[in-house]
């Protein structure tokens, strides 16, 4: 963490984190995350994505998926709520058939993307989406190739957004290369989140998160037994979670969510190893990292 904002942010990370939970408390005080993503053959990503979620100690989980793979996706977990969504003949969500006032009622945060695909379907979605929710948005995959194609609708001041490239999706977002990206990462995270006012989190190798402001973190945690299909997936989960149990504080949420997500990842491969930890290993020891 940047040193100037050291001790501050110490202190902030560790009531997140270290923060029991009320005696009294009830699943209401702690946030209603919806999730939305997931197509035929990617069904995983927002399995993962809630999954993530429910084991960051969100209050309650939704995910609403094409009504074709929502079977898959309520099979993950039975403390998993569903909604099944139109589709069309393509199997993408058919936001012509989505009842937005009744699917965003009550929700804390919603995320968008993990395996969305990119279809002209996803795109009305997306951005019909983007159009009537109120609440704090999480922005990864695929909701972020599509807004690459609307840059001027990536404006976080109405309700706060959350954005979570990879470098690859960082290179759709800002029009340059993979390569150039890199080359470039903390100018180019800071410049965005501050054009955007969003929280930009580029992930990678030392996660950057960019926020709103012009501070900036850089992430400790995480290893290459990362650099596998469904780890961002995971992240969009703990970020969702973070924030709705947190909304009043996003920046120490995405902060804590993005360190956390490497930390369990970290102590899996400990018990095992890089070559073989699975995404879903690294959602199994988030009870040791919040430890
Ligand atoms: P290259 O090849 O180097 O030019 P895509 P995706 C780059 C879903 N998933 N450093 C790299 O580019 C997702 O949620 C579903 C440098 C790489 O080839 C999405 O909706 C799963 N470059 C959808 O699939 C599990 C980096 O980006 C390219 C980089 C497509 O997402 C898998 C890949 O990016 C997946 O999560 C780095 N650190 N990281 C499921 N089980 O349902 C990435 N790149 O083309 O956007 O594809 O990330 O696989
Ligand atoms: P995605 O490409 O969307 O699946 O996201 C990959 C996730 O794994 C991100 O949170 C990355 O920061 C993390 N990750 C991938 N490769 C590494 C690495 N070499 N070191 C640390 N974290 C990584
Ligand atoms: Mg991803």
């Amino acid at each position: 963490i940047q040193s100037d904002l050291n001790l501050s942010w110490a202190g902030a990370f560790k009531q997140i984190t270290d923060a029991p939970r009320k005696a009294d408390s009830n699943k209401g005080m702690y946030g209603h995350v919806l999730l939305i993503g997931g197509a035929r053959g990617k069904s995983g990503a927002p399995s993962m994505a809630s999954l993530a979620a429910l084991r960051t100690g969100a209050g309650l989980v939704t995910a609403a998926v094409a009504e074709s793979i929502l079977p898959e996706v309520a099979g993950v977990t039975p403390e998993l709520m569903t909604i099944a969504l139109k589709e069309a003949a393509d199997g993408s969500i058919d936001s012509d058939h989505v009842d937005f006032d009744e699917l965003l009622d009550r929700m804390t945060v919603l995320a968008i993307g993990p395996g969305l695909g990119q279809s002209l379907a996803a795109e009305d979605l997306v951005l019909k989406l983007l159009e009537k929710a109120k609440v704090p948005l999480v922005l990864d995959a695929d909701a972020l190739n599509i807004l690459a194609r609307h840059s001027e609708k990536i404006d976080g001041r109405g309700r706060a957004m959350v954005l979570t490239p990879h470098p690859g999706e960082m290179a759709r977002l800002a029009r340059i290369s993979t390569r150039e990206v890199q080359a470039n990462r903390e100018p180019l995270a800071r410049e965005f989140a501050i054009r955007h006012q969003v929280t930009l989190v580029l992930k990678g190798w030392r996660t950057l998160i960019a926020h709103p402001d012009g501070s900036m973190a850089i992430n400790t945690t995480g290893n290459p037994g990362m650099a596998k299909g469904g780890s961002g997936d995971i992240l969009t989960g703990i970020v969702a979670a973070m924030v709705a149990q947190h909304p009043d504080r996003i920046a120490d949420a995405v902060n804590a969510a993005v360190y956390l997500h490497g930390l369990a990842a970290d102590l899996a491969v400990r018990e095992q190893d890089e070559h073989t930890l699975l995404a879903t290993d690294t959602v199994a020891h988030l009870w040791r990292a919040f430890r």
